[in-house]
């Protein structure tokens, strides 16, 4: 855009205080020196039409059929736009109706044809990336989001990890720059709000460092592929549903699982427990988690992480107040005892036709499992390909040493809508850059899910993210 429009934009912006300038919680719950509402913009509707021509006059990556605004704040923008220029606008519903007919895409369109989302702000990409779900479990392509301000928080580059070029008007440092010129604001408060620019620039490049997308065999033809039962039943899981979402379930009692497991049920192909944190914990509990399973078809993964010897974790796996054989379809286990662990769980769990996975990565900063640990765990799983059925894996498409056979399964936890971690080293991935540039098959959600407001709908988004990546590196 050229230089004399933009700043006059800017001080139009200021001047209807579109910007403050003060100490503002966002969102997110940090607080900020600068704030932005465009809500005010419908007040305004000559710089409200032109903010929309000037979102039009963005050349896009590929040309587009329709346009969809976030709502609620953009949807005033996106509809000046469709009026404007003839393009007929999609509406998505921020709250879908869990019965009836209620739809979460509103408008006609066919299968194929291109959105182009419009957003007021971004700052994570977060809600563009709410809005690009729903289009594209409809089968609709996203492949660009213009946007007012670029809040310069890392929006751009998790928005690329998903798939979407970002296009925006202006940087948040072009509005500081242009309104400190104008002297409409100080110099002293200027100063503070790059500081919490730098402070807050989440800029992680999820797959930065990785090898080129992979190809691979699609999980229905895999399934024919599996020796272990178990891993069979899992690809005719996640073919039938359309799901390789699995949910960590990491809540603190029996009670709050079995209400997860209800709820996130219909969305996942597999549900991850961690049954030694549970405090009201009784015997009946895997009776009543295999039987909401059986009602959504889905499998049941215990992430013991056994790491002893053969003998010790035989009964480890059987015995105790857990009785995980029972109940668990599938557990998981270290590699650094040896094969001796394999052989010892093998013992117990493939006459019941259970499944394991071996732990040949981690998603936690600075752990050791890489490099030959990985090659060693690899090596396992062949010579155990009737009880393994894949891996606990952070990044496969950089392994040197790759299974031989596609029937093993990749399983990736660390994934959230954004990239970046928690303060005790958990590391974060998108579902698009974990199945698209990792070359994993499975995204396993712990917080991402479980901490939303609407585990259901969130699910939700995290299945049609994971299923539109992995449906993309098919192609
Ligand atoms: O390397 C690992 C392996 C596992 S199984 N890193 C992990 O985070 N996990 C598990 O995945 C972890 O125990 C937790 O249950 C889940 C991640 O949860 P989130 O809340 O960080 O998504």
């Amino acid at each position: 855009m050229d230089a004399a429009v933009l700043e006059a934009l800017i001080l139009e912006l200021h001047a209807i205080e579109a910007v403050k300038f003060g100490s503002f919680v966002l969102k997110s719950g940090i607080t900020s020196p600068i704030y932005l509402d465009l809500r005010a913009l419908v007040s305004h509707p000559r710089l409200l039409s032109s903010i929309a021509s000037l979102l039009h006059s963005i050349p896009a990556t590929r040309p587009y059929d329709l346009l969809c605004g976030v709502p609620y704040t953009a949807l005033p923008i996106a509809s000046v736009l469709s009026v404007d220029r003839s393009v007929p606008m999609l509406l998505r519903r921020k709250e879908v109706k869990a019965h009836g007919t209620a739809k979460s895409i509103e408008g006609s369109f066919r299968a194929g044809d291109t959105v182009l989302i419009i957003e007021d702000l971004v700052t994570s990409g977060a809600s563009v990336l709410e809005t690009a779900a729903p289009l594209r479990e409809q089968g609709l392509v996203v492949a660009d989001a213009v946007v007012v301000v670029d809040r310069e928080q890392g929006g751009r580059e998790n928005l690329a990890a998903n798939g979407i070029t970002l296009h925006s008007l202006m940087t948040l440092t072009e509005v500081l720059t242009v309104l400190l010129k104008h002297g409409k604001v100080s110099e002293e408060k200027a100063a503070e709000v790059r500081q919490f620019l730098d402070a807050n620039r989440k800029v992680t490049v999820p797959g930065a460092a990785v090898k080129p997308k992979v190809v691979r065999k699609g999980f229905a033809e895999r399934a024919g592929l599996a020796t272990n039962p178990m891993g069979k039943r899992l690809f005719e899981v996640m073919e039938v549903k359309q799901s390789n979402l699995c949910v960590a379930a990491d809540v603190g009692t029996a009670k709050e699982l079995l209400e997860l497991a209800e709820k996130v049920g219909p969305e996942i192909c597999m549900l991850k427990t961690h049954v030694d944190i549970l405090s009201d914990f009784t015997p009946d509990f895997g009776a009543k988690l295999r039987s909401i399973a059986e009602k959504h078809n889905f499998l049941i993964f215990e992430d013991r992480k056994f790491a002893d010897i053969g003998n010790t974790v035989t009964m480890q796996y059987e015995g105790g107040i857990f009785r995980i054989l029972d109940w668990a379809d599938i557990v998981n286990a270290h590699i650094i005892p040896g094969p001796g662990i394999v052989d010892g769980l093998k013992l117990k769990g493939l006459p019941k036709g259970r499944g394991l996975l071996l732990l040949a990565e981690m998603s936690s900063a600075g752990n050791l499992a890489h490099g030959e640990y990985t090659a060693a765990a690899v090596k396992i799983a062949e010579q155990h390909s009737d009880f393994v059925i894949g891996f606990i894996s952070v990044n496969p498409a950089s392994w040197s040493v790759a299974p031989s056979s596609p029937a093993f399964i990749h399983a990736t936890p660390g994934v959230q809508m954004v990239s970046g971690g928690d303060a005790l080293g958990q590391q974060y991935n998108t579902p698009y850059s974990v199945i698209n540039d990792r070359g994993s098959d499975i995204i396993i959600v712990g917080r991402g899910i479980i901490k939303a407001s609407n585990p259901a709908e969130t699910a939700r988004e995290y299945r049609i993210q994971g299923w539109q990546a992995y449906q993309s590196s098919l192609s």
